[in-house]
Parts: structure tokens; C-alpha cells; sequence
């Protein structure tokens, strides 16, 4: 198989309300939309969901831009592809990850769609059900928190996630735990503490947290192995994993007992495959995060989080939550907090051609 176009749609989503973090505040969604087409003709397509601002990882859209068109497409250009034959042309770049992963993921479509076979078979995936759970940004008040927490308990999300932020923590957790003693609870504090919160995190550690997400630097294994060693409660990397390297460092270093893994930050389903099996030889426990994704960006997230090792709820709004239209025909929908991967070959969801050329704010054609 070979790629005779790349496109590439920079699209602004309609954004229904923003997502506070300990990062910053996303209230504007634009994102990178990969789409490859083959010399059969057959169309992939791949989501790299980098933020316009390098404020949660150090990739933007225009650093994404720039890879795919100044790198990725001239070594790609007249050659065979597989997924190895793929990683082996572009194996001499450096990070990039998201770059990367919106091309990938464009070149397993295009191969599941050639063989008539689905994804999940070509991935090697263990269940077809995959449990959620909501990441909840920090809201005006701790009233319309419980508010929201109320309502996806109701939906029958599987576990809640709450950012947390210095001010934003104890108070929160206290009255959380109040209202519900025995729910799935874990927080996520976006690298905003530092180890002289470690008498916070030791506090932490009486509400019984499934895991704390990311407390410390961005990429800091050190001080997180130093804070898992004095706190009971799970540290769970998000930022700091950004390849399989990182997480074989994270595991030997003991920095944390469970994975966040987002198949963009790792730079692409071939990575998830390869830390699934290192995750399994070391037994820590993976999920699948999210960065607000568009829904072909989601459907992909579904599609790592079907690996055997992804034991704990994945992160994922439906369509409608967080945009008020999405890319995608069918939307990204779940039943009692459980999605069903889709048994098609391809990206099992039929992509939106009016959504995507109505939010697209610019649009990119490179001939091979
Ligand atoms: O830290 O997990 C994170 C969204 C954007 C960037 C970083 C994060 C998040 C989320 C939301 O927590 C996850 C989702 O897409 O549902
Ligand atoms: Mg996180």
C-alpha cells in the first residue's frame, strides 16, 4: 500500500463550555485532522489532537502541521507501507509523538479497510466493551460539582475523575466523600503540586482514592518515586509517560503503580501494543486518557482501551457533551457507562463530510 495524499484539516470545534484543568483552561477546541488516501484510493483518517498552546504537552497544531508536511510526507513518498515499513521510514524523528500518531492511525484504517478485517483483530484486542468514566474540570463551586457528579452516576459512568488544583483539593474531596462514601473516586492534579505537598498528599490518602493522576512535574520520575514511597494511594503517570521508554523508566523507577495511556502521547497504536506487553510482564494496570478529542480522536482512544492490560474505566465524553456537533455520523455513545467497539472494518464510525468541511478553518492537500 502506498499514500499518494496526504490532507490535513485544521478544524475549530463548537466548544459547549470550557474545561478547567491545573494546566490552564481549554475554551476552544481546534484540532489536526489526518487524512491519508491510498494509490487503491481507499481513505484513512487520523486525529493529531494536539492544543494550539504547548501548555499540556510540548506539541501544537502548527509543530503538527509542520512534522507531517516538512517530515513525515517525504519519507513516506513512493514507499510500500505496513505499519513496521511506516515506523521504519520515520524512525529517525525525534518526539513528535502526536504528529506521529494522527498519520498512524490514518495507515491502520487504510490497512484494515485493504484486508476487510477490523481494527481490534489487527490490534489484538481482549474485550469489546469498555467501561468509562468522567473526568469532571474544576467548576465554579463544590455544589455544581455534586451536581455533575449526580448526573454521571445516574448515566452509570464507571468511576469519577476530578481535577484538582492548590485550593482545589481537600475541601473538594471532603465533601465528595461526604455525599458518596463508597464511589469509584480518583483525582487528577495536571502536574500542579510540587513534593512540599507531601502532607496533602499523605491527607489524600484517607479518602481512599483508586489512584492520584499525575501530582507532580511534567516530566518528573524522580520526585514522583520519592511521593509513591511516602503515600498509600496509587500514582498514576499521564504527562510524564511519553513513550514506551518512559514508562519502562517509570515501572523500574517505581514513580508510580498505574498508567494513564493516551495513544497520541505515546505516538501511536504500535506503542500502546508495545507498553500493553510491558504493562502485563510488571502487572500495572493501564487505562486509556483523553484530551477532548474529536470523535474520530475517541474512537481511537476505544480502540487502545480494548488491549488486555487497560483494566480500569477509560476517559471519554460522548458526542454532544463537550461540542455541540461532532465529526462523526453515529457519535460516540454509551450504554450504562459501557461503549461497544464496533465490529467493521476501519474505524467502525462513518465520518461526518458536511461536519468536517463545515468546522474546518483550514485545509492542507500534499501530493505524493
Ligand atoms: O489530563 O487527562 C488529562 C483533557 C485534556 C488534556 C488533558 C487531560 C484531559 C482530561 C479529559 O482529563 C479527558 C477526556 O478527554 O475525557
Ligand atoms: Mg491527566
Amino acid at each position: 500500500m502506498k499514500i499518494k495524499e496526504i490532507q490535513l484539516l485544521h478544524v475549530k470545534l463548537p466548544m459547549r463550555y470550557p474545561f478547567k484543568t491545573g494546566f490552564g483552561t481549554i475554551d476552544n477546541r481546534e484540532t489536526l485532522i489526518v487524512r491519508l488516501t491510498s494509490s487503491e484510493g481507499v481513505v484513512g483518517y487520523g486525529e493529531s489532537a494536539a492544543l494550539t498552546e504547548p501548555i499540556y504537552l510540548s506539541e501544537t497544531i502548527s509543530t503538527c502541521q509542520h512534522v507531517i508536511r516538512d517530515c513525515i510526507a517525504p519519507r513516506i513518498k513512493g514507499r510500500n507501507l505496513n505499519i513496521k515499513q511506516y515506523l521504519d521510514a520515520t524512525s529517525d524523528l525525534k518526539e513528535h509523538q502526536i504528529a506521529k500518531f494522527g498519520v498512524e492511525c490514518a495507515i491502520w484504517m487504510i490497512l484494515s479497510k485493504l484486508k476487510g478485517v477490523p481494527l481490534t483483530k489487527l490490534l489484538g484486542s481482549t474485550r469489546s466493551q469498555i467501561e468509562i468514566g468522567e473526568s469532571i474540570g474544576i467548576l465554579p463551586t463544590i455544589k455544581q460539582t455534586l451536581q455533575v457528579i449526580d448526573k454521571r452516576l445516574t448515566q452509570g459512568y464507571k468511576r469519577i475523575k476530578l481535577k484538582i488544583h492548590p485550593g482545589w483539593d481537600l475541601k473538594l474531596l471532603s465533601a465528595v466523600r461526604h455525599q458518596y462514601p463508597d464511589i469509584v473516586l480518583m483525582v487528577d492534579a495536571n502536574s500542579s503540586y510540587t513534593l512540599n505537598d507531601l502532607p496533602l498528599f499523605q491527607e489524600l490518602d484517607r479518602y481512599h482514592l483508586l489512584m492520584i493522576e499525575q501530582p507532580l512535574g511534567y516530566s518528573d520520575l524522580l520526585d514522583h518515586a520519592k511521593l509513591q514511597s511516602a503515600i498509600n494511594t496509587p500514582i498514576c503517570l499521564d504527562e510524564s509517560i511519553t513513550s514506551y521508554d518512559q514508562a519502562r523508566y517509570a515501572i523500574e523507577l517505581k514513580s508510580c503503580r498505574i498508567i494513564n495511556i493516551k495513544p497520541r502521547r505515546v505516538g501511536g497504536l504500535s506503542q500502546v501494543i508495545k507498553i500493553n506487553r510491558l504493562a502485563k510482564e510488571h502487572h500495572i494496570p493501564l487505562w486509556c486518557g483523553g484530551m477532548l478529542e474529536s470523535d474520530i480522536g475517541k474512537a481511537y482512544n476505544l480502540l487502545a482501551a480494548s488491549l488486555s492490560e487497560f483494566t480500569l474505566p477509560a476517559d471519554s465524553t460522548t458526542t454532544g457533551q463537550f461540542y455541540s456537533s461532532d465529526l462523526t455520523q453515529e457519535g460516540i455513545h454509551f450504554t450504562n457507562g459501557v461503549a461497544s467497539l464496533s465490529t467493521k472494518p476501519g474505524l467502525g464510525y462513518t465520518v461526518d463530510q458536511g461536519n468536517l468541511k463545515k468546522y474546518s478553518i483550514n485545509q492542507e492537500i500534499i501530493k505524493l
